[in-house]
């Protein structure tokens, strides 16, 4: 990796301390010429014998107050909210800024000049945005949002107990100190809902949530392919996991948070600071009710609760009209069969997130679930009464800490499928595809047939890498789920004359509802969660597919470290760099499994075959930011299949198929594309290997 770029992965590192301290411990340190209000720079806090690798940033004159617009606008040091209107338009223009530079060192010296002058969230994810799309520097690679903001991610007890051990240890002493973190996280077992805040409060999965945002922002004029859906049908998995969860530790399915007038059953403490300073989000009791927003601190219009209800009930008036009025007053139908132009699900997404730009009609359709988000982000002091600082619901690296998201997202998601079931059910002929027929199918571990493990495990990540603890080093050991790796096996015999080119969709859910009784179609179906999908060539007969669980199309590899990405010299475009060829986006691996139950527990696996020639996106190949495609697209390209997202389970299903009623997902199961398979889920409660 070219210099410049690698040096602008320690424009992310101690985001709330000055640019001129030294960074990668002691040995990168950004000289700002002319900077007077820089204080001079330590470089033998470390002691001597660290070489020291300088970089000279220019004086640029008045270049900051010219260009960085409304960007300063956020405050230092206080949280940054995407859901908040404003605060996208600082982001936008601080973007569109960055953007403007020529290259890496362009970039690296007009940024390492705005560090310090904008707030520091904003700063990391403007510089995020720009390395994800910027062509000269897609050689680049992000390093873990847990690293940059150790914060928003590790209780403030951890992070003091770090830093008194800093404090009472030898100056001399340079071997890193390690906190444990978890698995009780910030509760404990006396509520239900606490019981799963160790999927809650999972590193990989706010990580996911806050780079999935990154890839998918609104308001900032990148119009990806398809947006809209996968707002939807991402944040719909998010759900059906957490439900599958749920179901593992035998609470019951998640409920919508439809009545906005009654209390909010769960609290929420987060113990988090925002940074080193001792300042801490938000947090909310039990039972508390969501008010009108009415703050002033953020420059946005007050916005009541009816304003929510009255955006909600033209959303669902426009879901069962079946089209939308755009500002000029024109129909805009929303219907998923379309030949051309975007599906339904694709405008309602973009209305209802919103995305102010390609909303059919923002004023008329409002920002609901973002305005959502910030209600309740603010339910705790919603007048700005208290000087409190924002809740968790208010971050997308923090939200999925809270019980509430889920409820909030829960509404979202019945909204989409309001929508969703006003689609006509797919026909026997696109759910069909003649010729190839799945004998068999299921899943080995360890030469064991049906039954997977998941059990404990634990990762390191350094913490002082985004906080600085007196320059010595600080790791966490983060607990987290796991299970041991897989494979899919399939039999498939193709019965035409040539090659068979087919994906393979497969998908995971539980057997048995909360009462314990196998579930029909309707109440199983959006619990399906996609597991792969992926292409295969089938030759003339029979044919043995075998794919790993690794390979998952909805997963990335794990979070990169400041050291991995310091101690690669790989060149991204050879096949060696594969670990490194994702951009972060994408469902941490070791939550691809739902826990399970110690005594094993009933999944079925359901697999579908369709024609890779139908579903195939005719585009330039393009590998970059390859992983986790079901959940995060490919940067710069199509998304890759053609068929709804969600397929087959998106719609509700015709009444009859080959003859014979549909009841239940083993009913799609008779067709010979579609294989439905049982499988147990042991939960080891120890850690795995
Ligand atoms: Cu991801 Cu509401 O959109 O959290």
């Amino acid at each position: 990796m070219e210099k410049n770029q690698k040096n602008l992965l320690y424009l992310f590192e101690l985001p709330y301390d000055p640019i001129s301290l030294p960074r990668s411990g002691g040995k990168i340190h950004f000289d700002l010429e002319n900077d007077a209000s820089r204080p001079p720079v330590v470089t033998t806090r470390l002691g001597s014998g660290i070489p020291v690798e300088t970089t000279l940033v220019p004086d640029r004159g008045d270049i900051l107050s010219q260009k960085l617009g409304t960007a300063t606008s956020v405050p230092l040091g206080s949280p940054f909210s995407f859901f908040i209107k404003t605060h996208r338009q600082a982001a936008k223009e601080l973007c569109d800024f960055f953007m403007e530079t020529k290259n890496a060192e362009d970039l690296l010296q007009v940024a390492a000049r705005v560090h310090g002058h904008v707030n520091e969230t904003l700063f990391v994810y403007a510089l995020s945005f720009v390395m994800l799309r910027k062509k000269e520097l897609q050689n680049s690679r992000l390093p873990s949002i847990i690293e940059v903001f150790p914060g928003k991610f590790i209780l403030q007890e951890q992070l003091m107990k770090a830093q008194l051990e800093v404090n009472r240890a030898d100056p001399n002493e340079t071997t890193p100190i390690v906190v444990e973190h978890g698995p009780e996280f910030s509760g404990t077992h006396l509520k239900p809902e606490h019981r799963l805040a160790y999927w809650r409060e999972d590193y990989g999965i706010n990580a996911h949530h806050w780079h999935w945002h990154l890839v998918y922002p609104i308001d900032m004029n990148a119009n990806r392919d398809r947006k809209g859906e996968l707002f939807y049908y991402m944040h719909q998995q998010m759900i059906a996991r957490y439900d599958m969860e749920r179901l593992c530790l035998g609470l019951p399915r998640v409920q919508k948070l439809e009545n906005w007038r009654a209390p909010i059953k769960d609290g929420y403490f987060p113990k988090l600071t925002l940074n080193n300073s001792g300042r801490v989000w938000g947090s909310r009791q039990d039972d508390t009710t969501m008010q009108d927003f009415q703050r002033n601190d953020f420059n946005l219009d007050f916005t009541d609760v009816t304003d929510l209800e009255i955006w909600r009930s033209r959303i669902f008036d426009a879901t069962h009209q079946g089209f939308m009025i755009d500002r000029q007053g024109e129909r805009v139908m929303l219907s998923d069969d379309v030949t051309s132009g975007k599906r339904g699900i694709d405008i309602l997404g973009d209305a209802l997130e919103a995305d102010s730009n390609i909303s059919v009609n923002f004023p008329y359709c409002g920002d609901l679930h973002n305005m959502g988000h910030v209600l309740i982000a603010f339910s705790h002091d919603p007048d700005f009464a208290h000087k409190e600082d924002m809740a968790v619901m208010g971050d997308t690296s923090t939200a999925m800490r809270d019980p509430v998201f889920y409820r909030w997202h829960k509404f979202v998601d019945d909204t989409f499928q309001e929508y969703k079931l006003m689609q006509r059910p797919y026909t026997e002929e696109e759910l069909n595809l003649s010729g190839v027929k799945i004998e068999r199918a299921g899943v080995v571990r360890n030469n064991e047939a049906n039954i997977l493990h998941t059990g404990w495990n634990t990762r390191l990540f350094e913490a002082s890498r985004g906080l600085d603890f007196n320059g010595r080093s600080v790791m966490v050991r983060l607990t987290h789920l796991d299970h041991e790796p897989f494979n899919y096996h399939l039999q498939v015999s193709n019965s035409g004359k040539g090659i068979k080119d087919v994906t393979v969709r497969v998908f995971l859910a539980p057997k048995f509802n909360a009462r314990s009784q196998e579930m029909n179609f309707m109440e199983q179906r959006i619990l399906w969660a996609e597991m792969d999908k992926f292409t295969v060539s089938l030759k003339p007969g029979s044919n043995h597919v075998v794919r790993s669980s690794k390979d998952s199309s909805i997963t990335n590899t794990e979070e990169l470290t400041f050291r991995d990405l310091e101690n690669s010299n790989i060149d991204p475009a050879s096949p060696a760099a594969t670990p490194f060829n994702f951009c972060g986006c994408g469902w941490p691996q070791h939550m691809l499994l739902p826990r399970g139950r110690p005594e094993g527990m009933a999944f079925q696996l359901f697999f579908m075959l369709t024609d890779y020639a139908q579903d195939k996106v005719v585009q330039e190949a393009t590998r970059r930011c390859a992983n986790g495609v079901s959940f995060c697209g490919i940067q710069d390209a199509k998304y890759p299949d053609t068929r709804a997202m969600g397929f087959p389970f998106d719609r509700r299903p015709p009444v009859s198929l080959l003859g014979q009623s549909v009841n239940t997902a083993a009913d799609y199961a008779r067709l010979d594309n579609a294989y439905i398979h049982d499988i147990s889920i042991k939960f080891l409660a120890e850690k795995l290997n």
